[in-house]
């Protein structure tokens, strides 16, 4: 069978990243992204941090508290709070990009994707290189944003050649080459191996995935059960078989906008509620779907949600359908709403592919 070719790619530090995009005075400082507890005060945990603050010893995790200590001497240090809506943005921007590039397209989270891009390159690593680094440069010129992207045979393989070099880095890892690139990297590399599993094999005298391999798969089972034991024992030798299965941000199926002024009027509301219905229908007709549901999203004046939806007839791609039933539900709820709302939003669900009849609602 031919190898496959598969990317993975992860944006670097980035939320904080994006805090950087929109106040570039930032790049140069540390910068640390705070998720703050509702205890008040610096109670809370660092999200993430730019590698200014990493050459610091801030890093995700990390109570904000020792990351202030850690930046006392920094006068210029910036501690932020997490902006969700606007670093979602970013990745649905992104995103939208990075599919264009795939073959099968696997969302993995707002900042993480793994392509298989076998067609296209026609299993070529030469090509995927390429591809890989034409990738990077689009994201970096329509969006400035810099990521790290890890080319293999397999997803394995892969997402841990997208952790080697970073940031803005490109790894590649030919199939032949695999057994080398692995062996010398500490056991932690393996995704899903913790601190506690790494000190497991530490206390065995086992530091690096080569000498990981000295353990074979009964050992390795006893030890943590067949499953979590076959993981460890193929991935020490890189293999991997699971294949990129499509799975689409469920976000991109939905719009949202923040208001030029909180309202509850209708007609304001409702010429807003058409632009959105107008661009999400763009994402609905290029990809091919029929939606059967339509829901709309208020954020309102106190930032609480309130949502209501519609399940229709019939499957439907129709714009004017779901204008109307987007324009019907707003209507109703805006007769019994009481808070200005903030944020206005539709979402399409239920939703199959028009050619064949298979049904992608697995995918949410
Ligand atoms: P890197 O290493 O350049 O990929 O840096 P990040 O920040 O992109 O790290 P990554 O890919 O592990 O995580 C992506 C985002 O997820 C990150 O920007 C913030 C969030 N995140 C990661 N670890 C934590 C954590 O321990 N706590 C919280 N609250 N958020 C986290
Ligand atoms: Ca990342
Ligand atoms: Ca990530």
């Amino acid at each position: 069978m031919a190898e496959k070719v598969v990317f993975h790619i992860d944006f670097d530090y980035f939320y904080a990243q994006c805090e950087e995009l929109r106040n570039p005075d930032l790049k140069t400082k540390p910068v640390a992204v705070c998720v703050y507890s509702d205890r008040g005060g610096d109670s809370g945990a660092i999200a993430t941090a730019n590698y200014v603050a990493r050459k610091y010893g801030v890093k995700s995790g990390m109570p904000i508290k020792f990351a202030k200590k850690r930046l006392e001497e920094i006068p210029d240090a910036v501690f932020l709070p997490t902006d969700f809506d606007y670093y979602s943005d970013i990745s649905d921007k992104a995103m939208s990009i990075i599919r264009e590039y795939a073959d099968i397209f696997e969302y993995v989270g707002r900042d993480e994707a793994y392509l298989d891009v076998t067609q296209r390159t026609e299993g070529s690593f030469e090509t995927a290189a390429h591809l890989a680094q034409q990738l990077k440069n689009v994201i970096r010129s329509s969006i400035r944003l810099s990521c790290t992207i890890g080319v293999s045979s397999n997803k394995l393989v892969s997402k841990i050649a997208s952790d080697f070099k970073k940031p803005d880095g490109l790894t590649m890892v030919e199939p032949e080459k695999i057994e080398s690139f692995l062996g010398p990297l500490p056991i932690r590399a393996i995704p899903g191996i913790g601190k506690k599993t790494e000190e497991k094999f530490s206390e065995m005298g086992l530091e690096t995935i080569a000498q990981l391999r000295s353990l074979d798969v009964f050992t390795l089972n006893s030890h943590f059960g067949r499953k979590i034991g076959t993981y460890i024992y193929n991935a020490a030798r890189g293999i991997d078989d699971e294949p990129v299965s499509p799975r689409h941000d469920p976000i991109q199926y939905s719009r949202i906008v923040t208001l030029k002024q909180d309202s509850k009027d209708f007609d304001f509301l409702a010429k807003d509620l058409e632009k959105l219905c107008e661009d999400l229908h763009d994402t609905i007709v290029k990809d091919n779907l029929l939606f059967k549901s339509v829901g709309i999203q208020f954020v309102q004046s106190d930032l609480s949600n309130r949502t209501k939806s519609k399940t229709l007839k019939n499957s439907t791609s129709n714009l004017e359908e779901l204008k109307k039933t987007a324009i019907q539900l707003l209507k109703e709820s805006l007769e019994d709403q009481k808070l200005p709302i903030r944020r206005l939003g539709v979402k399409v669900s239920d939703l199959s592919e028009v050619a064949g009849q298979v049904d992608i609602t697995r995918f949410f």
